[in-house]
């Protein structure tokens, strides 16, 4: 299949999946052409012939103060669906993007090209920003003319169903992780740097937004560490770092705090934890969640959205209210007190990744590519 996948290019879960979803599609021969405004964070461009990315650039008219990124996407669909022969076009996040991938079919359509558009909903599009007034419509809009829509979970499908007016069936499959790469690894040397005094390592991966709650991540750290020597590892960056680093100087765990910035080698960073953390507002998912559990390492988070479909509570870490950051905490002592226990986390948390391997989830999306490409020619 000649496949398109658009997506936000940046460090994000939707990006991160919409890319490690192509780079396997083309492994597995089809053809994957990439459609965004900047090269995706994890599309490393080694020569792959199945792999290609298009670049949308906005053009700038000085009556332009807001340049129509809609438009130049759906131009550049139009282009690419056209010269390339795409089969399908696969939009990750629904706005813009399946608002500009159904412009992009309309007007190929007045041209007698028919192309089919898959709409996958990953979180904010429909949990927060989705959610406003004016941009309800269009999402509502935008699902029912996909031809297929998928969730990244139940409860996102349930959330969908709940706020919008939805006449689409909207089907579920689960995000899933790469374990070839995603896999505890022996670093013992990385380790010691960070934890020279053995003390336990705790981890937090994420764009320092809000709703992510870095600052109970901080929290909940200073409450463990108050009573077991530990240190945490903040990878990421975004716009409540300042505030946190700042928190972090507040509550004199400074030296026991470490800000890593943007890190490609998460894998690593997971290897050398032994718990994370993640209290998020809301959250669809829990992608980085999932990618730590793949690295035995057991997760204290919230119970928002669908993180519970993926920490499953008492069994691969704890799933506490999202402001209750006693809670997580208290779980978190006494889950690193216990060595038994903490290494039975461990383990359920890796078996509990097997289940999200990108192996078993792959298939899933071909045969969804397959069953709509049917359709969409049946029905011409
Ligand atoms: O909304 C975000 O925080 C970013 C968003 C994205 O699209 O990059 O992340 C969402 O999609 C991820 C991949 O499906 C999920 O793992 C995250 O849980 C989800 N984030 C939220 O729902 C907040």
């Amino acid at each position: 299949m000649k496949i398109g996948i658009v997506c936000f290019p940046t460090y994000g879960g939707s990006g991160v999946l919409a890319t490690e979803l192509g780079k396997a599609l083309a492994v597995e021969g089809h053809e994957v052409h990439f459609i965004s405004y900047t090269q995706p964070a994890r599309l490393d461009m080694a020569f792959n012939e199945n792999l290609f990315y298009h670049e949308v650039s906005v053009t700038n008219y000085p009556l332009f103060v807001y340049p129509p990124y809609v438009l130049s996407l759906a131009g550049k669909l139009i282009d690419v669906v056209k010269y390339e022969k795409l089969d399908i076009i696969h939009v990750h996040y629904a706005i813009p993007h399946a608002s500009a991938a159904l412009m992009a079919k309309q007007i190929l359509a007045d041209q007698g090209i028919n192309i089919p558009i898959i709409t996958t909903l990953h979180g904010t599009d429909i949990s927060l920003v989705g959610k406003e007034s004016l941009f309800e419509p269009l999402v509502s809009y935008a699902i029912n003319q996909s031809n297929a829509v998928t969730s990244v979970s139940n409860w996102l499908k349930e959330e969908t169903i709940r706020h919008f007016n939805i006449k689409k069936e909207i089907e579920v499959i689960y995000n899933f992780v790469d374990l070839e790469r995603f896999s505890a690894k022996n670093i013992e040397h990385f380790k010691k740097a960070i934890a020279p005094d053995n003390e336990f390592i705790i981890s937090h991966t994420s764009n320092f937004r809000k709703l992510k709650r870095v600052d109970n991540v901080v929290n909940i750290f200073a409450k463990i560490n108050a009573q077991i020597p530990s240190k945490l590892l903040l990878v990421g960056d975004g716009p409540d770092r300042q505030k946190t680093e700042q928190q972090c100087r507040d509550l004199g765990i400074w030296h026991d705090v470490r800000f890593l910035g943007k890190q490609d080698a998460i894998e690593e960073i997971l290897s050398v934890s032994d718990l994370f953390l993640m209290p998020s507002e809301t959250e669809s998912f829990g992608l980085s969640a999932l990618e730590a559990m793949a690295c035995r390492v057991p997760v204290i988070s919230s119970d928002a959205g669908g993180l519970p479909e993926v920490n499953i509570h008492n069994v691969t870490g704890y799933c506490c209210h999202m402001h209750d950051i006693d809670c997580m905490a208290q779980l978190a002592i006494d889950l690193l007190s216990d060595k038994e226990k903490l290494e039975q986390f461990k383990e359920n948390a890796y078996q509990n990744a097997l289940k999200f391997d990108i192996k078993k989830i792959l298939p899933d999306y071909i045969t969804l590519y397959e069953r709509v490409i049917k359709e969409s020619c049946n029905a011409v």
